[in-house]
């Protein structure tokens, strides 16, 4: 692919790209240094750059990465924690990467994430509420919380037991153990893993994939697969689908059109199908 900086917003902690003509947006935590550890700054820019990808109705699948081949991404960065969460200077601390979690899942686009490296802590969280995850055979999984006197019983917890178990589940948070990327393919952490040069080749096959596929189709079915899970914010994610299929139905439309009209509306003409 070839990718074009879409930076109008000025990002500083992340490079956000979409490949030329392809569909696929790409957004890179871009802290190396920090082992692409994040600060609340990282996650607004994170923020922005999903809502541009959402809003962008040429985007239909947005790649989640880290910049360089040691991390994906190592959680929230420990020098800025807080006794309220984790604090730029003169800001008040917060867990926004929680806001984050949950933006990925209701995106209707499928997200991916593409690791090489540590996807330790927070960092490993993201990668669970992904929709896909490709490793790099350098990728290392793991959670850190209980290590450094932290954890994540939301998402982190419950799309943990899903994926891999809750037995599997309780040994990953309770023993906080470092995880290869063939063991996490195992454990049904990851859907493949891949010779860390082709991690972006492969990446961005899988995305040409799903691209192919009906935009609708998918976006019911992301909706639908954590429909159950997502409880009431599920329901009202598939069910706003239909809502907005419907609108574009002649039935739909009869009902605004006489309303407009200062008519009644006259639905008699549409089946009432079995
Ligand atoms: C990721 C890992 C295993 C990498 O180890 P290694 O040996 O490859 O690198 P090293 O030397 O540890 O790290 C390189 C530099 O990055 C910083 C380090 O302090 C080091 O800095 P310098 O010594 O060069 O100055 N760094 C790495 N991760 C950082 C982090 N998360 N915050 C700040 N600085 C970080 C190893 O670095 C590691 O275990 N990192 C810590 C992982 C961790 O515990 N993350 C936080 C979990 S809690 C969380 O994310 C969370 C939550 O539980 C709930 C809500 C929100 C967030």
């Amino acid at each position: 692919a070839s990718w074009k900086i879409a930076d109008e917003q000025q990002f500083t902690d992340i490079i956000y790209e979409k490949a030329v003509g392809e569909g696929i947006a790409k957004i890179t935590i871009n802290r190396p240094e920090r082992r692409n550890a994040f600060r609340p700054l990282t996650v607004k820019e994170m923020i922005r750059a999903f809502d541009d990808a959402r809003d962008d109705t040429s985007i239909g699948v947005i790649i989640l990465t880290g910049k360089g081949t040691q991390a994906f991404c190592s959680g929230g960065d420990q020098a800025l924690r807080t006794k309220d969460g984790y604090a730029d200077p003169n800001d008040t601390g917060r867990l926004n990467v929680l806001d984050l979690q949950v933006q990925i899942r209701r995106l209707p686009k499928p997200v991916i994430a593409m690791v090489a490296g540590y996807a330790v802590g927070g960092g490993h969280v993201l990668h669970m509420v992904c929709d896909l995850t490709i490793a790099a055979d350098n990728a290392v999984f793991g959670q850190t919380g209980p290590k450094v006197g932290s954890f994540d019983g939301g998402y982190g917890s419950s799309i943990m037991s899903r994926l891999i178990g809750p037995k599997k589940a309780r040994e990953m948070w309770f023993l906080a153990r470092f995880y290869s990327a063939s063991e996490a393919e195992r454990m049904g952490l990851v859907n493949t893993v891949v010779p860390l040069d082709r991690l972006e080749q492969e990446t961005v096959q899988w995305c040409r994939e799903i691209l192919r596929n009906s935009p609708t189709a998918i976006r019911i079915l992301k909706s639908a697969l954590n429909a159950v899970d997502d409880g009431h914010a599920g329901l009202q994610e598939l069910a706003g689908n239909a809502t907005h299929i419907f609108y574009r139905t002649e039935e739909g439309n009869e009902g605004k059109t006489a309303y407009m009209e200062r008519r009644p509306p006259d639905f008699s003409r549409f089946p009432r199908l079995p």
